[in-house]
């Protein structure tokens, strides 16, 4: 690295934006933030100027949530002290007025080092200040820690005056102390709490010029510039969260401050690029040959591994992540079915920690499930800190409309969608302790629900109506599809894991069993339910009817509203797409993408064909869905189609819907397509297999991925695949349908040609 404001050479690892759109701005500001699962901070500009409507600071604090006053009176994340703006004024003018001050301006995001770089020139040649650059990250190693430095390069003499305030502007924020480099602030309805310390340093020339004395949480220096002076300012910022009422969260801060001080800011960057290289090693996918998908797995892997924080078992992750106001930090199914997967496979730690704040939301969870007269668990359909279903009731439709919002009570697929996230880490990692401890809890209060929640009916199958699937235009469904299959698979597993626990460990089933009131006869109900559950199936068609009366609906033709801007419901009216088969996201494919079932080649492509061309791919979460569907199918070509309409949604920001955050279920599905699709892995038959089909262009594709403690690599390349374990003991992989066994020290070589002699060659 050339210095420490130069972010890497390599094309492959930077996203860029040039110069500065103010209608734009929020969006690219979305996508500029840093993070590390504790804090998350937009990418805004370092320097303040007149066109500060455009942006959007804020500092995010994972779980530091605050009821507002106003409707809809649900928890929202709170926004923490703005600790990155920096004023300068330049003989007492704004040393930026707007855009036109600035040339060469450049934000760079350096998902190698996991950082944000910025750049710019003078636009007027009397300008005294020729050149400001700037770094800012949030340590992955200490994740209570931002780091700031900003340095500008002077072309001539004037009266400069540097100036930072850190005061907070949150309304939900109480100031409880201040001082000149700290403070503490209590959340007004929640009883949380956040404390910062903050340091900053200013030198000239490598000279330390000393601020002079300012109120609290504000920073001055004054000096006269020259011609090739050089200014240099470093900030280290420092938070700590209370969660307790009456707790102060101002020591952990300042210890985390000091620590980091003691070191000084080059070791501090040191530390947080050890700890991203190790993330980068096991998540990087590497693509040859589509410049284009690489920028888009890298972009994706480096917003996931910014989201998570291994060791906070207290929140999860939001459905924007820690990168903007949307959604206000709400938890949904997107966690467990599009984050949770790449976690797993690449950080169990963070993927263990996500599942245990789903262990602590099982009272939340609980009472849910009883307020509505079932049994067990039904989990919120959006979760903020205490499990506790916040799912606002209400919505302002397109037309000014009040809509009422019926996913808190209807959603009831997020139950087993949170088992299927439980038992699927358990398997791929084989953490006993966790399911011991709490997995299996989860699994059996789930199982509980399904089993209170579907209903003997004359037809003599079990029936669960009244909801609503992953496809939100249809509401008030009976027996959906998504729902009921995933119900079928939580009981079955429910009682399978029951049966394990009770053989291996007889004391803990004892003890979960007393604890639980789980009886024999309740398990052996969880296998009938499933047995006689309507799961919408015709085995003369092939195909799973979305919904009871699904095909009966108006059949809509989807390519004659090809170039539609807006969502079809908007286009139809909800009253037409309630009636319609138009769907807004992968329902019956997302089964097929999850495959509870082992749903054979005929059938997976039967529903996929049938499905696709009725879903108009309205949310976010859709597009990367029907690509890892499609490469599963063999069908390259739809799927890349599908890959890149996933990427553009936050890369391109079409919409500028990117403004309120990144859609980080998206990411987590462009991973899953990649890997699960492209690099065809599966873990069916309790074992890894693989079954790759590379898109045109892609000359290989590259990915990691740990099973049971051992960590693998494989590459795919058009004719071959390659395996190597970098960690851990030998184990065994299928390749299209043949099984090998992976020594360490002995990486496999695989003909991938059907029609070759497949011979095994040890390199
Ligand atoms: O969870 C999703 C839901 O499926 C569709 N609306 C947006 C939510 C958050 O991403």
């Amino acid at each position: 690295m050339a210095d420490d404001l130069e972010p890497t050479a390599d094309p492959g690892w930077v996203i860029q934006e040039q110069g500065f759109d103010p209608l734009r701005e929020r969006g690219i500001e979305s996508r500029f933030s840093v993070g590390n699962g504790f804090l998350g901070v937009r990418g805004v500009p370092p320097i303040r100027c007149d066109q500060a409507w455009a942006s959007r600071p804020r500092t995010f604090v994972a779980g530091l949530f605050d009821t507002p006053n106003i409707l809809p009176a649900v928890p929202a994340l709170v926004s923490g002290p703005d600790w990155v703006g920096v004023t300068i004024l330049v003989d007492g003018e704004p040393l930026l007025h707007g855009p036109l001050d600035v040339a060469d301006h450049t934000r760079t995001l350096d998902m190698e080092q996991g950082a944000l770089f910025t750049a710019w020139r003078a636009a007027r040649t009397d300008s005294a200040v020729v050149r400001v650059r700037s770094r800012r990250l949030v340590s992955q190693a200490d994740r209570g820690v931002g780091l700031q430095r900003l340095q500008l390069d002077f072309g001539g003499t004037a009266e400069i005056e540097l100036l930072t305030s850190c005061a907070c502007a949150d309304p939900a924020l109480e100031t409880v102390a201040h001082w000149r480099d700290g403070g503490v602030w209590r959340v007004c309805r929640s009883g949380m709490s956040l404390a910062m310390s903050v340091t900053s340093a200013l030198t000239i020339d490598g000279r330390a010029l000393a601020a002079e004395p300012n109120d609290d949480l504000t920073w001055r220096w004054r000096w006269t510039s020259a011609k090739g002076q050089t200014a240099v300012f470093e900030r280290l910022a420092a938070f700590a969260r209370g969660d307790d009422p009456g707790g102060d969260p101002g020591p952990i801060a300042l210890a985390a401050l000091t620590r980091t001080a003691r070191i000084g800011w080059r070791a501090a960057v040191d530390r947080h690029e050890d700890a991203w290289a190790e993330r980068r090693l096991c998540s990087d996918v590497k693509v040859e040959g589509d410049p284009a998908a690489q920028a888009t797995l890298r972009f994706a892997a480096y917003h996931l591994n910014s989201a998570a924080n291994p060791i906070d078992e207290r929140v999860s992750i939001g459905a924007r992540a820690l990168t903007g106001d949307d959604y206000r930090g709400h938890v949904f199914w997107d966690t467990e079915i599009f984050l949770l997967p790449f976690f797993t496979l690449t950080w169990p730690e963070a993927a263990r920690a996500m599942l245990m704040y789903r262990y602590h939301a099982l009272g939340g969870a609980r009472a849910k499930a009883a307020r509505m007269g079932w049994r067990g668990a039904f989990y919120a359909w959006e979760s903020a800190s205490t499990g506790d279903d916040v799912t606002p009731t209400e919505v302002i439709g397109a037309d000014g409309s009040v809509i009422p919002i019926l996913s808190g009570s209807e959603e009831e697929h997020v139950s087993a969608d949170v088992a299927y996230a439980v038992w699927t880490y358990w398997r791929i990692t084989g953490d006993d302790d966790f399911l011991l401890r709490a997995g299996a809890e989860i699994l059996f209060e789930t199982a509980r629900f399904w089993a209170s929640r579907a209903r003997m009916e004359a037809d003599g199958l079990r029936h669960i109506r009244d909801v609503e699937g992953p496809d939100e235009y249809h509401e008030h469904i009976d027996d959906s599809a998504f729902t009921n299959v995933m119900a079928r698979w939580n009981l079955l597993r429910g009682a399978e894991v029951a049966a394990m626990i009770w053989k291996r460990w007889p004391a803990r089933w004892k003890d979960l069993a007393a604890r639980l009131g789980l009886a024999d006869t309740e398990l052996e109900e969880w296998s009938e339910v499933a047995d006689t559950l309507a799961t919408g199936f015709d085995p003369a068609t092939g195909l799973f009817e979305q919904f009871s009366g699904f095909f009966k609906l108006d059949e809509v033709d989807l390519a004659a509203y090809a170039n539609r801007t807006t969502p079809m419901d908007v286009v139809l009216g909800r009253e037409r797409i309630s009636r319609s088969q138009v769907i807004k996201q992968a329902d019956v494919v997302a089964l097929l993408a999850l495959a509870p079932e082992p749903f054979d080649p005929r059938i997976r492509t039967l529903n996929f064909r049938y499905y696709e061309p009725r879903c108009d791919q309205s949310s976010s979460l859709s597009p990367a869905t029907h690509a890892l569907v499609a490469a599963r199918l063999g069908d390259r070509e739809t799927a890349l189609r599908y890959f890149r309409m996933a990427a553009a949604i936050d890369l391109d920001d079409p919409g500028a819907r990117s403004a309120g955050g990144v859609h980080i279920a998206t990411m987590g599905g462009l991973w899953q397509a990649a890997v699960f699709g492209f690099g065809g892995l599966s873990f069916a038959e309790d074992a890894i297999s693989i079954d790759p089909v590379l898109p045109a262009g892609w000359s290989s594709l590259t990915f990691a991925f740990q099973w049971r403690g051992s960590r693998l690599r494989i590459r795919v390349e058009p004719h071959t695949l390659s395996a190597t374990l970098e960690r851990g003991e030998a184990v065994e992989l299928t390749v299209l349908g043949r099984l090998h066994a992976l020594q360490p020290g002995a990486p496999l070589r695989i003909d991938l040609d059907p029609a070759a002699d497949i011979g095994l060659a040890h390199s």
